[in-house]
């Protein structure tokens, strides 16, 4: 009896074994180059030109706070964002105003479900976001609840690294790259349409839309 168990442990430790062997060491993520059949450019693509160079960010003190005129002001930490929203990802193309342009695979969850969530007061007309570094910027509140607008963590499959915005940037679909903000700590409800932010301040369009000139009438 006691010999018939061994052998059948040594049978099922066998298969463990050979099932170990086979099974492939992951190392680690790769960027994404291609998405639905498309070319997508890197990461390493971008230049680098933020008012005060890349961030970095201690994660374990973060906290993205979600503020203003809404009914439940709300802190998070990074896992909270990541693990608590619905991910979704989309390619869009960041253009700068410098004349270069990126076409990325984007991942990260809705700024409308974030902002649904702290429940806009009556008032709530504009979202200011606030960065790690001070910049600024502001969109009208039916822009981000009125489209898909994602606030991502991911860019071609990779978590943002920290000259990139880590831990997140907006993805302002159809809005020069200025409107794009990284490093983001703070989304503040406000009645302030006027509302300007750092390139704002200095002579450029404070919709940033695409499809106009950037620099302010
Ligand atoms: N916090 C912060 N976000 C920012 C900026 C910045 O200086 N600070 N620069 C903006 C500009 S001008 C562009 S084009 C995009 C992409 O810039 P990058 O290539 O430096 O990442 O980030 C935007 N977000
Ligand atoms: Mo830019």
């Amino acid at each position: 009896m006691k010999s018939i168990k061994k052998i059948f442990g040594a049978a099922i430790l066998g298969i463990v074994l050979l099932g170990c062997a086979k099974q492939p060491v992951s190392l680690g993520p790769v960027e994404i180059r291609n998405y639905e059949g498309k070319d997508l450019s890197s990461v390493n693509d971008f230049e680098e030109n933020s008012i005060k160079g890349p961030q970095h960010i201690d994660i374990k003190n973060y906290a993205l706070k979600i503020s203003g005129l809404v009914e439940n002001p709300k802190s998070y930490s990074y896992d909270q964002i990541v693990n608590g929203y619905k991910p979704y990802k989309q390619v869009v193309t960041l253009n700068c105003v410098e004349g270069w342009s990126v076409n990325i695979l984007w991942e990260g969850l809705l700024v409308k479900d974030l902002i649904a969530a702290a429940k806009p007061s009556a008032k709530a007309n504009t979202v200011i976001f606030h960065a790690y570094d001070g910049y600024t910027t502001s969109f009208p509140l039916s822009y981000l609840m009125g489209n898909d607008i994602l606030m991502a963590y991911k860019m071609n499959g990779l978590p943002l690294a920290p000259e990139r915005g880590f831990p997140f940037q907006l993805v302002a679909q159809s809005k020069w790259g200025y409107k794009w903000i990284k490093w983001i700590t703070e989304i503040e409800l406000s009645d302030n349409p006027d509302y300007k932010g750092y390139w704002g301040q200095r002579g450029y369009s404070n919709s940033g839309d695409l499809n106009q000139n950037f620099i302010a009438p």
